[in-house]
């Protein structure tokens, strides 16, 4: 059996479907394909994703990306614990959860706030004090709806589930921003959880090593 996981290890997409692996204990190989030089668009990656994104995934010669697509890929074709609740609302509020992330929370944290507080000046350039602000707003209004949706200490309940998985990536980076870290703070519910989340044995081994 080979699993393999194409992405780097900076990726928080390509971070949500390794703690998928992780959580259900699949031994898997990371292929770290440095989108920041480039290599996204080279022809073996475009081959794997047709836009030249990360995560792409390959187990035993079955091709997969879209990181939700994955994530529930890995949960159901894998022994280990579920990581989708079984009643129909709460899954249905978990793949809500999901689509938040995806669809608001990660433009705002890691595209606009995470990208210019920290990558711009990693490269050299200037960050954009105004996208900056923008991220922040973003930023708030996501944590707030996540934090209204929560009915447990996790995301949905009180077991994990793939919405814990797709979020904590995008909380990582948010924390390393001045404004993301007190807008967590100010927040108990999804504070205390991202206390849980980040001693999870799977959230330590896939830290992203930047710099
Ligand atoms: N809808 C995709 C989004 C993946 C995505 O945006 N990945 C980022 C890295 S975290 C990426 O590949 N960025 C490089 C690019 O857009 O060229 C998914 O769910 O997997």
């Amino acid at each position: 059996m080979t699993v393999t996981l194409h992405g780097p290890n900076y990726s928080t997409y390509a971070r949500t479907a390794r703690l998928a692996l992780e959580e259900k204990g699949v031994p898997y190989t990371l292929n770290e394909v440095d989108i920041l030089t480039g290599k996204g668009h080279a022809p073996d990656h475009l081959a794997r994703h047709p836009w030249g994104k990360v995560p792409a995934f390959e187990h035993d010669g079955f091709l997969l990306f879209e990181t939700l697509a994955i994530t529930r890929y890995v949960d159901e074709a894998f022994p280990g614990p579920a990581l989708q609740p079984a009643d129909p609302r709460a899954r249905a509020r978990m793949t809500q959860l999901c689509g938040i992330v995806d669809s608001y929370g990660y433009g705002a944290i890691v595209g606009k706030l995470f990208w210019q507080e920290a990558v711009v000046p990693l490269q050299g350039g200037t960050p954009d004090a105004a996208l900056a602000a923008e991220g922040l707003t973003g930023a708030e209004q996501a944590l707030s709806v996540i934090e209204s949706l929560m009915e447990g200490g996790l995301l949905c309940g009180d077991a994990l589930s793939l919405a814990d998985l797709h979020l904590v990536p995008v909380v990582e980076y948010l924390r390393m921003t001045k404004g993301g870290a007190v807008a967590l703070a100010a927040r108990p519910k999804l504070a205390a959880w991202w206390e849980k989340m980040n001693a999870r044995p799977a959230v330590v081994a896939t830290r992203p090593r930047l710099g």
